[in-house]
């Protein structure tokens, strides 16, 4: 008896899972047995959550596989989003929401007593990335996917992502993130698509049977990279595109020596060096940090992933790489994956024998690099010797990509050393060091600033010299946020409301928003506007309750500045502002008073001693205001530990006011500040970043502005007189005494006296002092205007309505129109 053999082999063969709540309810039923070994009900939600979201990941794969295959079988151009941080949050409600599952989710976990609130906690966040730049990269995935374009993200797989913050005494406390102690049902792994990345070793050269030479990188120590993708899925639209994050580990030839000689234990312990790579996120935000281990992960990822991308060219197109560029585009997510740029000339001469010309035309027409910020301490600098034992083969190539664009510059700007010294990508030096963002400028076609100002800057100074060469090479692209996650997913009562009055099409083209606007003058739509704040607010309250101990009244002005604690970020002029309404209510100032509910949050990075005393300025403040019965409701304060993808859910639907006070010139960007205006919360904020467009949608009368513009910043160093400033105002005068005399360190006398120093220095870069009046004026201005409900409501309307532009959509179509130009792919068979 011959029985026809059935290949497993086309998805067209197997039955569709279905979308019915009832359908849901089987699968769920069957994972929690069949998946998991599940069978008495009980009262640990792990499993319940496991076999929901198992379920609910079923119904992204065939879409994943279409998608994929539509990819394949089109062959036309890609982009690779290079990042060393992907800062997703969780995954579960987005791919409900994505999948248009929201209503029969919510009734098969009904008919099945549970509830998808408590199910959606069960996830721990994916906190692979720092802040901004971490969770842009989250937001262009998606709306790549939703926008249909042919993108793969790819990223390390930490094993620790950023760490969970505890509030002791007052003071951080790190404690690692081991997010996949439980397990995560989002990722697949892929081994058979592993790569191995070298280092070490030294490099040879040679002549090939024609005479030609050639150089080889040999004796290295390799590290293998395997692959673990994440579905991404399209909003409604079929398609799933790829999250691709590398773990690395050891080789088998890493340890076969050892093992011959019979050190077992030996030969193991060194698998650890390859292990250590993907073990953990450096938790530094916009600073460098030089240690050797981050240049590790940063050639790790550049190497796993354009040896991924070369992997499936050359299987279509063989070694003919004529195309390639016309095909392929690598954005660098600020200069972190930048090593790429001499990696794909290495692999095109060394593996593929091409010669450096066309190598070249090659790399620097496939490179796109973005710059997130200007600070100096954020500017990468990789010491030669550094490289030179790491990544020797790559040094030689920077070292030549160097001469030869010297040479343009020389014969561009002949005689002028000075200038050559200025632009080389080696910096001269005690410890000679290569300049990443030089290398990213020379090695690319296009170069962009994340918002108007922050290219403007980019262009008029640090860059400016490289402008003067290639002026066509720079852009702007202003940032955005998804509101898929940060609209229709975190605020559903007010997206209910939006849908019912405008429709539904704003999920997708958010400039549909507009359509509100006309409804900010209807007193009907401005009660049940509000009537969605408050259950936000409420929400929030009884979080902030919970965690804090401390009850916010849902009536009072929620006051939020949410993000990493830095010093040009300012939450210390916050905590001025806050004192000095602390200061009004001892001394019974408090006719007209508005009260507020004060919270601030955000992570320091460990080693950034001034961020921590903030934190700890923040809790002292906020225990003597919350504890005196003369302050009451009028004031609250608190500091919202652990602050994360997942507590700004929560927090961004809840806000009244959006705190964006940085100095003016030093936030690239900021993309809190979108998720607060979309939500509908009104802004206080400086000239900078994508404040001033936001400013520009929403208009002057809708946004409370305040403090010295970028220029009046640059042109007032020298002629800072902080103190003079102080003495002068005696509102400020008073708050500095509160701090001096011990106020809010009364069993720790002199606590703050680096923060009173700072405030005081002629040298503060972040000018604290100097805005101090403007800031408390503008803050007046608030607090006139909350009093006006009806006033309120309808700039809050305004806000929402006038959010469109700040689309990561709108953002990654201006991306894909200047810099990628891909054509959309739906996937195969919908
Ligand atoms: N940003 Cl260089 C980070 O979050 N981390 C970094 O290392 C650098 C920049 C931020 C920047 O500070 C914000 O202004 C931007 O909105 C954000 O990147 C995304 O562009």
């Amino acid at each position: 008896m011959t029985e026809e053999i059935k290949p497993i082999r086309d998805i067209r063969d197997v039955p569709p899972v279905g979308k019915t709540s009832d359908d849901l309810v089987n699968g769920i039923q069957r994972h929690y047995l069949r998946t998991f070994g599940q069978h008495k009900p009980n009262n640990s939600i792990h499993y319940k959550y496991k076999a929901f979201a198992t379920t609910i990941r079923d119904r992204l794969m065939e879409c994943w596989i279409n998608t994929k295959e539509a990819h394949e079988e089109l062959d036309k151009k890609r982009a690779y989003y290079l990042s060393l941080e992907f800062l997703m949050g969780r995954t579960l409600g987005n791919a409900v929401l994505n999948l248009g599952l929201d209503e029969q989710a919510t009734e098969a976990l009904h008919k099945l007593g549970l509830d998808l609130e408590e199910i959606i906690e069960e996830e721990s966040d994916a906190g692979l990335g720092n802040g901004g730049l971490g969770r842009l990269a989250a937001c262009f995935v998606d709306s790549c996917a939703t926008l249909q374009l042919p993108v793969v993200g790819y990223g390390i797989r930490y094993e620790y992502g950023m760490f969970r913050q505890q509030i002791v005494d007052g003071n951080q406390v790190e404690e690692p993130d081991h997010w996949l102690r439980n397990g995560n049902i989002w990722e697949i792994e892929r081994p058979e698509h592993t790569q191995a990345v070298q280092f070490g070793g030294h490099t040879e050269s040679f002549l090939d049977k024609n005479g030609v030479r050639h150089s080889r990188w040999v004796d290295t120590q390799d590290v293998l990279a395997v692959p673990f993708d994440t579905p991404i899925p399209g909003y409604k639209n079929g398609t799933v595109n790829t999250l691709r994050l590398w773990k690395s580990a050891a080789t088998d030839e890493f340890n076969l020596g050892e093992f011959n000689a019979g050190s077992y234990p030996e030969s193991v312990a060194a698998k650890n060096e390859a292990e250590h790579i993907s073990m953990v996120l450096y938790p530094n935000d916009a600073s460098e940090n030089g240690k050797e281990l981050r240049l590790r992960q940063q050639y790790f990822l550049a190497s796993a992933s354009i040896k991924d991308v070369l992997r499936q060219w050359t299987e279509v197109h063989g070694s003919d790489f004529s195309a390639f560029a016309e095909q392929n585009c690598f954005q660098l997510n600020d200069t972190h994956p930048t090593v790429s740029v001499a990696e794909l000339m290495r692999i095109l001469m060394d593996d593929y024998r091409l010669q450096w010309d066309e190598a070249w035309n090659i790399t620097k027409n496939t490179m796109a690099y973005t710059n997130h910020t200007l600070l100096p301490e954020a500017l990468e600098r990789w010491p030669v010797y550094l490289f030179d034992r790491l990544l020797p083969r790559l040094l030689e190539i920077i070292f030549e990509i160097n001469a030869r664009f010297l040479s343009e510059v020389a014969n561009r700007w002949p005689g002028d050393l000075e200038r050559m010294k200025r632009m080389s990508i080696i910096e001269e030096g005690p410890v000679k060091q290569v300049r990443m963002a030089y290398l990213a400028l020379v090695g690319s076609f296009s170069v962009n600033g994340v918002a108007q100002l922050h290219s403007d800057l980019l262009v008029k100074g640090l860059f400016s010299e490289f402008y003067a060469m290639w002026p066509e090479k720079f852009n702007n692209k202003t940032n955005g946020v998804t509101q898929r996650r940060w609209m229709a997913w975190c605020n559903k009562p007010m997206s209910k409301l939006i849908s019912d009055t405008i429709g539904e099409s704003w999920v997708t083209n958010l400039s549909e928003l507009r359509k509100l606007a006309p409804y900010a003058d209807d007193a009907g739509f401005r009660e049940q506007w509000a009537a969605c704040k408050r259950e936000n607010k409420e929400r929030l309250a009884d979080v902030v309750e919970a965690e804090c101990g401390v009850r916010f009244n849902p009536d009072a002005m929620f006051d939020i500045q949410v993000k990493r604690i830095h010093e040009y970020k300012r939450q210390l002029l916050n905590i001025l502002h806050v004192i000095h309404l602390y200061d009004r209510i001892k001394r019974g100032d408090t006719e007209n008073w508005t009260p507020r509910n004060v919270l601030i949050g955000g992570k320091a990075a460990p080693g950034y001693y001034m961020a921590k005393q903030i934190i700890k300025l923040t809790n002292n403040v906020a225990e003597v205001v919350n504890n005196d019965p003369d302050v009451g409701d009028k004031l609250k304060v608190i500091f919202f530990p652990n602050y994360r993808v997942s507590a700004m859910e929560l927090i961004a639907p809840a806000a009244d006011l959006s705190e964006q006070i940085s100095t003016a010139g030093k936030e690239a960007s900021g993309t809190g500040n979108m998720k607060f205006m979309m939500n509908g919360a009104l802004t206080i904020g400086t000239l900078d970043g994508a404040n001033i467009e936001i400013r520009e949608e929403v208009g002057d009368e809708n946004f409370f502005l305040f403090g010295l513009t970028a220029e009046e910043v640059e042109a007032v160093r020298g002629s800072y007189d902080p103190n003079a400033i102080i003495k002068a105002d005696s509102d400020f005068s008073h708050v500095m005494e509160l701090l001096e005399c011990g106020h809010f360190s009364q069993f720790e006398p002199g606590l703050f006296a680096s923060i009173i120093g700072a405030i005081r220095s002629p040298n503060d870069p972040w000018l604290v002092a100097a805005d101090f009046r403007s800031y408390v004026d503008a803050q007046q201005q608030v607090a006139d205007a909350f009093k006006d409900q009806q006033r309120w409501q309808k700039m809050s309307i305004l806000n929402t309505a006038y959010s469109g532009k700040f689309s990561t959509d709108r953002t990654m179509e201006d991306y894909n129109r200047d810099i990628w130009k891909l054509t959309p792919v739906p996937p195969k068979c919908v």
